[in-house]
């Protein structure tokens, strides 16, 4: 009996790899290291995307670290701007970056409003691409690439203008987009429903791929997941810079004649799972995508445009003509 116990024992100590140490490994290489995560606010002028930055870095996402300096009164933005955030949760660090952008409409003729955008988010692939190139690369290079863009519609309950058809169509080839409802404490709750439906026909309608895209699913069980956030695109949003009480508690939310609309309430608006998609369950997924196929892409064109000497590379750290990303930007998003 001794034998067969020492038999059985030693079966298990052999057939044991003990792979699963390697989780162990990788978490505490990532709790290191941190994340970087960006995310792009980009829409029409005076649909609150300031004020959907200011409720994002207030919300849950960050109350617990150090806020960043507020402005006291949310005006036009003029420039497109990034405001950083460091935030820790049980010893994981995350920079979490908002890219706020000046809103289009304002101008009396708007062509080509998403060119300032589309610039910015190859410039991001162009700098990565520089640093991945260069002989003496970084360990780890610095990640400006836009993970995600909020893409806003204005709450008119009809259904996508066509400059917003224009603008995703370009957007959603070189970047993951989330679009939602701006302002949505405008609509009833069947003028939303409804309009959420138009939303959705029409993206499919004019081939507008919004995140999380069907094909990159990776298993069924992703895939159940996902079809229940498509379901639900675009979310209906508010935003707030201002706090209430409510019941004792202090909560965000838009105080109004007839009550108050609490951002963070699922039952009030869609903040909540805007927030939760994009920090909570999809943040590594949206930081894959953008690697694996958005840069990617980028990369790929870049490489076979440009006349690149490989064997330069070694003396030459950044071999790449000078003005042909902003030929490119203009020649293979239209
Ligand atoms: N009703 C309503 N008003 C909002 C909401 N979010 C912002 N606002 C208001 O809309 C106005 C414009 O908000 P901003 O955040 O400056 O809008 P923006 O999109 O950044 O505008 P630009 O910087 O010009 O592009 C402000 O008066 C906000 O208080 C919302 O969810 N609902
Ligand atoms: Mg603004």
């Amino acid at each position: 009996q001794l034998l067969l116990t020492f038999c059985i024992r030693g079966t298990d100590l052999f057939g044991y790899i003990g792979i699963e140490a390697v989780l162990d490994q990788m978490r505490c290489k990532t709790m290191k290291a941190g994340f970087e995560f960006n995310i792009m606010v980009v829409g029409q002028s005076g649909l609150g995307k300031s004020t959907l930055v200011n409720t994002l870095f207030k919300s849950k996402v960050s109350r617990k670290s150090c806020a960043p300096d507020y402005e006291e009164k949310i005006s036009k933005t003029v420039k497109l701007h990034s405001v950083s955030h460091l935030i820790e949760e049980k010893g994981v660090k995350m920079k979490l970056t908002v890219i706020d952008t000046p809103g289009f409409g304002d101008q009396i003729n708007n062509d080509n409003c998403w060119e300032p955008i589309v610039k910015y988010v190859n410039e991001q692939y162009e700098k990565y691409l520089r640093e991945e190139l260069h002989i003496n690369r970084k360990r780890r290079i610095p990640d400006t690439r836009v993970h995600c863009c909020i893409y806003f519609i204005p709450a008119t309950g009809h259904r996508l203008r066509p400059i917003d058809v224009e603008f995703m169509k370009r957007l959603g080839k070189i970047v993951s987009i989330v679009p939602v409802i701006a302002k949505a404490d405008t609509l009833t709750i069947e003028e939303r429903q409804e309009f959420k439906e138009r939303i959705r026909q029409d993206l499919a309608a004019n081939g507008i791929h919004v995140y999380p895209q069907r094909e990159y699913d990776e298993d069924p069980e992703e895939r159940i997941l996902n079809n229940r956030i498509r379901e639900n695109i675009p979310f209906a949003v508010v935003g707030t810079d201002k706090e209430h009480q409510v019941n004792g508690n202090k909560v965000l939310g838009r105080k109004t004649k007839w009550g108050i609309i609490e951002v963070e309430n699922v039952a009030h608006c869609e903040f909540a799972n805007l927030r939760d998609l994009l920090i909570r369950s999809h943040l590594q997924d949206l930081k894959d995508v953008t690697h694996n196929i958005h840069y990617e892409t980028y990369r790929v064109r870049r490489l076979n445009e440009s006349n690149l000497n490989f064997s330069e590379l070694g003396l030459s750290a950044v071999p790449l003509e000078n003005g042909t990303a902003d030929k490119c930007e203009s020649d293979s998003h239209l």
